[in-house]
């Protein structure tokens, strides 16, 4: 993190600073920048009152400073580039250098208020998701405030009256700003001991959104509506997104926000959790009951909580399956059980570069050392301990450690298995299995056999 004056930062040079009123922006918080991706470690609040703070994801929680007993933050609309995994980076709009922008935390009761200031080259606003309000601070440009224009600063206030988990993001040309990556989280921490909050060990916080960005370019397409090819976690997809670092026998939260345009069943491996609560505040205890998954809709919030008492990596993914991929055509027709050979030498004669893919599946496309495009991440990919992982997008790892210091958030590498514990292969003689055999039961078929094969149709809209 680095923090630069707003008007002698070198880095300053696209700042319409002509449209700014200087002395009323030196009584402002300066704004702070986040440069890089990794998922920074939780900021304890050193003013204003205590609380647990949060853990974002591949981010990191905004500074504030109090001011007569009032909270003040600042945020900076801007241009941006996000590094969505390592060697893949895209043009982006975001917040204080970052897409999704920094967490906000406070406290139950806390007035805040928030310096927005506008570096885009169009109006925008800031719609804090969920939050109780004066009418006149929720952020819809022509319904409740003027956009802030180019180069202007505004400034929201109100006392943060619920404690709950919630979001901000423009409500000025939604769609191309919620494309191009403007969002962030919002946490309202208890004042006291909540009937319906529970202190948790680890508390995880993570926005999901969908671009759509063709392979060897930098910026979204933003009239994208249903065909998006990057599923992100806080504009991360795997291997890029951080893993989930935690003691065994830690209570874990993870508050999940959805702006993509699609539900994500998210779903956990080797434990159950409850939903605790969503946008509209904590669940009473009745309505809670162990799952593994669980579906987050367009425009909510879902807390998930757990104890993780089982050791081990454990995946935790939306298990939407093309949801857990990288770019891809969607247009590519399934040649699984297509005998390919005989074509393939006469087409290399013509293209001395065909390949054949997906004749065996598509698993191959994790190990293959294929050309792409500069600055395209691979479609399936990631390795572990054992192999290829075939995965990208929204997935990441649980990893339960016994010996994971409280506090301590660093990954523990892979986790070794106890001798014994993990699926193996069987070396013994195999029977013939019995389906394959005719009987009294299951007669041959009569006639030729034949061998069918089909094929899905082509394109990939409108699911
Ligand atoms: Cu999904």
């Amino acid at each position: 993190m680095n923090r630069r004056n707003f008007f002698n930062g070198a880095a300053l040079t696209a700042v319409a600073a002509a449209s700014v009123n200087r002395v009323a922006l030196a009584a402002l918080p300066e704004p702070v920048l986040m440069t890089g991706a990794d998922t920074a470690p939780p900021l304890v609040p050193s003013s204003g009152r205590p609380y647990n703070p949060v853990v974002t994801l591949n981010g990191w929680t905004l500074p504030w400073r109090m001011n007569n007993g009032v909270k003040e933050f600042h945020l900076v609309a801007e241009p941006v580039v996000r590094e969505m995994a390592p060697g893949f980076k895209a043009h982006m709009w975001g917040y204080n250098g970052q897409s999704p922008g920094p967490t906000i935390e406070v406290v139950e009761g806390d007035r805040v208020r928030v310096f927005v200031t506008n570096r885009l080259p169009e109006h925008t606003s800031v719609h804090w998701h969920g939050q109780r309000l004066p009418n006149g601070m929720d952020g819809v440009s022509g319904l409740t405030q003027p956009s802030i224009g180019v180069g202007k600063t505004f400034v929201y206030e109100f006392v943060a009256r619920r404690p709950g988990t919630f979001m901000y993001h423009p409500h000025a040309d939604e769609m191309t700003q919620m494309a191009m990556g403007m969002m962030g989280f919002w946490v309202t921490h208890p004042k006291a001991r909540h009937p319906l909050i529970d202190e948790v060990d680890r508390d995880f916080v993570f926005l999901l959104s969908a671009y759509d960005i063709d392979p060897g370019t930098m910026t979204p397409k933003i009239m994208t509506m249903t065909d998006f090819n990057l599923w992100t976690w806080n504009s991360r997809i795997f291997p890029g997104i951080d893993t989930f670092n935690v003691r065994q026998g830690d209570k874990v939260r993870m508050r999940i926000g959805n702006l993509t345009m699609t539900n994500h069943p998210m779903h956990l491996h080797g434990h159950e959790f409850k939903v605790t609560g969503g946008d509209g505040g904590p669940w009473p205890l009745a309505a809670r009951w162990p799952e593994v998954t669980t579906d987050v809709g367009v425009g909510q919030m879902r807390q998930l909580e757990f104890v993780a008492d089982e050791e081990g990596d454990w995946a935790f993914h939306c298990h939407k399956s093309h949801h857990t991929m990288n770019a891809m055509g969607h247009a590519i027709p399934t040649t699984i059980g297509v005998d390919h050979r005989g074509l393939v030498g006469k087409l290399q004669k013509a293209m001395p570069d065909y390949m054949v893919m997906g004749e065996r599946g598509m698993a191959d496309m994790g190990a293959m050392e294929m050309p792409i495009p500069e600055n395209t991440a691979p479609m399936m990919t990631g390795t572990g301990p054992y192999g290829g992982v075939e995965m990208g997008g929204m997935f990441s790892v649980l990893k339960v450690r016994k010996d994971q210091k409280p506090g301590d958030y660093k990954d523990p590498g892979w986790f070794r298995q106890p001798p014994g514990t993990r699926a193996f292969e069987w070396t013994g003689a195999l029977p013939d299995p019995a389906r394959m055999k005719p009987s009294a039961a299951t007669p041959a078929p009569a006639g030729p056999q034949t061998e069918v094969q089909i094929r899905k149709p082509t394109g990939h809209a409108g699911h």
